[in-house]
């Protein structure tokens, strides 16, 4: 059995250069890092390529033979970028062209011959740094639409190379495709591989659809392409899990624990500590007092002063429970937030009654700063933020509650095990793990999903509030139902959906996706491979 060679853009580990100089490894969060990361650490055989994040300008030589060695030592091989390499290869073919194409937004994206030039030239600077590591035996998988012209580059130098292929994000329809000038060049770069991976059949279809009307190839029954140097690239469909028990067990710690108490709290859930009852007592007491003596505002501060609201409630029995909506996203135009925004304000304008006793934990982690397009969703999303804050507010609560940090993962899952209802909207994705994640973190109790109908969890979660995301008002129904529904049918809904995602982890997706590998391109039995 030979290594796993692993290629992808990034490193799952970032360097960190403390205050003395010193250099450390950090490990990287989402998915790849975590769904690839665990094989790696207990394959003690299998090597990580990938792009260090490191500016070689920034440092001497020597540093940078230093920061090599840090990686060496975890097993991974660092690719140094310049500037101007990560301008034309990263920033702009992969984000400005191939990430709006692939996922529907041919109008977003930049065809431009000079970051494909650049995009070309960085393919074989991966394929140069690959080229004296390999030996015989060796599997290479290779991640996504940052390296799609580097499984042909290898075959070419190495023909009975075993080379597998996985895209992370969805294949657009033929049509679509069509649009980028080089989508011939493109599609030739990914049947350089043995094995052709997609999270859904549909986006293995929409590639094969592709190559049928670009390349005009056909596929056998078994949905193999026959390459002219006699090689055959397999597609199929690979869905990527999470690591279950990580998240379940994550949901569970202190941290995650106080986190979930903290927002509870705020959201009126639970009685308040400290703070938030005095502040109550304060109010409460202020009011009446106003009240007696026929201030102007008292009639306002007792309609609608949500401490008064909410210690009414406790008291009383409210008309409605208080309840925690939340969602984890990249700050992305794909994941749709300002359409989840306004679907989320028509609810607010269309059922009142839960104004005051629904809060919505937006955290919003900020991804490509430096691309303009996600500067203007930036604003979009903070002016919305503002806007439906500014109308809603009562003087103790906020409809939103906006975090625009990225937090560590304890949090994120406190945030998760916090909310009554996720709300998982993206306009277009090729999973989309937070969903998953949220289930997790809902083991063995209620918790309603609402997810789009446009990423690929969709077809594996079928009894989640399913929706189309750009339908503002079928988005703001599926919320409202999803509140409303009770603890014993969500909890229902979910031990369905959590049995899949307990049997289908990121390991058994690493593995399932590994074993297809060595069986298309029978490495095993062949002596002529590297
Ligand atoms: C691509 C595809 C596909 C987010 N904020 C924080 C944080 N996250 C973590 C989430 C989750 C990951 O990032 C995001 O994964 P998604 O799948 O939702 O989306 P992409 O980043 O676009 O991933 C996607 C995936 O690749 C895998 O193939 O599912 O369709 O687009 O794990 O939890 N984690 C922490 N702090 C944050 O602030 N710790």
């Amino acid at each position: 059995m030979g290594r796993l060679i692993i290629v992808s853009n990034r490193l799952p580990m970032s360097l960190d250069v403390s205050d003395d100089g010193s250099y450390s490894l950090r490990q990287n969060v989402g998915g790849l890092a975590t769904a690839i990361g665990p094989y790696h650490k207990t394959h003690k055989d299998s090597v990580w390529v990938g792009w260090s994040g490191v500016d070689p300008g920034q440092y001497s030589d020597e540093e940078i033979d230093l920061i090599r060695e840090q990686y060496e030592s975890r097993r991974c091989v660092p690719i140094f970028l310049s500037k101007e390499e990560v301008d034309g290869y990263y920033a702009g073919f992969s984000n400005d062209t191939m990430w709006p194409l692939l996922h529907d937004f041919a109008h977003e994206a930049n065809f431009d011959p000079e970051t494909w030039r650049v995009y070309q030239e960085v393919n074989e600077h991966f394929l140069e740094t690959l080229v004296p590591l390999l030996r015989k035996g060796d599997k290479v998988w290779i991640q996504d639409y940052h390296l799609m012209l580097l499984p042909q580059m290898l075959r070419e130098r190495f023909p009975e190379a075993s080379i597998g292929w996985f895209l992370h994000v969805p294949f657009p329809s033929p049509e679509i495709f069509r649009s980028l000038p080089w989508s011939r060049e493109i599609l030739e770069g990914i049947l350089g591989a043995d094995l052709v991976g997609f999270h859904t059949v549909d986006y293995a279809k929409n590639f094969e659809g592709s190559v049928e009307l670009l390349l005009d190839k056909h596929s056998d029954d078994e949905g193999r392409f026959t390459m002219p140097d006699g090689h055959e690239a397999a597609v199929d469909a690979f869905p990527i899990g999470i690591d279950y028990n990580l998240y379940r067990r994550t949901s569970r710690s202190n941290l995650a624990r106080m986190m979930r108490r903290g927002i509870e709290e705020a959201a009126g859930k639970r009685p308040h500590s400290r703070y938030l009852s005095s502040l109550t007592a304060e109010s409460n007491a202020a009011a009446e007092a106003s009240a007696k003596e026929g201030n102007w505002w008292s009639h306002y501060a007792h309609e609608e002063l949500p401490e008064l609201h909410l210690a009414k409630s406790a008291a009383e029995g409210s008309p409605k429970p208080n309840k925690v909506i939340v969602s984890v996203d990249r700050l992305d135009y794909t994941k749709g937030i300002p359409e989840r925004l306004r679907a989320y304000q028509r609810m607010l304008e269309k059922y009142p009654e839960w104004a005051g006793h629904v809060t919505y934990y937006l955290l919003a982690t900020p991804s490509r700063e430096n691309v303009d397009t996600y500067k203007r969703l930036k604003e979009q999303v903070d002016q919305l933020v503002g806007q439906i804050n500014g109308k809603y507010s009562l003087l103790a609560w906020s409809p939103i509650h906006y975090i625009t940090r990225s937090l560590p993962i304890k949090p994120v899952c406190g945030i998760y095990a916090a909310g009554d209802v996720a709300l998982v909207t993206p306009l277009r994705d090729g999973m989309n793990l937070v969903a998953k994640e949220y289930l997790a973190c809902h083991d063995g109790r209620d918790g309603s999903l609402v997810l789009s109908d446009m990423c690929g969890a969709a077809a594996e979660l079928s009894e989640a509030f399913i929706v189309n995301p750009y339908d503002t008002e079928a988005v703001c129904e599926a919320l409202h139902d999803a509140l409303e529904t009770s603890s014993e049918e969500s909890a229902k809904r979910n031990i369905a959906m959590q049995a899949r995602l307990k049997s289908r982890t990121a390991a058994t997706w690493c593995a399932g996706f590994v074993s297809a590998l060595e069986q298309v391109a029978d490495v095993s039995s062949s002596d002529k491979r590297l």
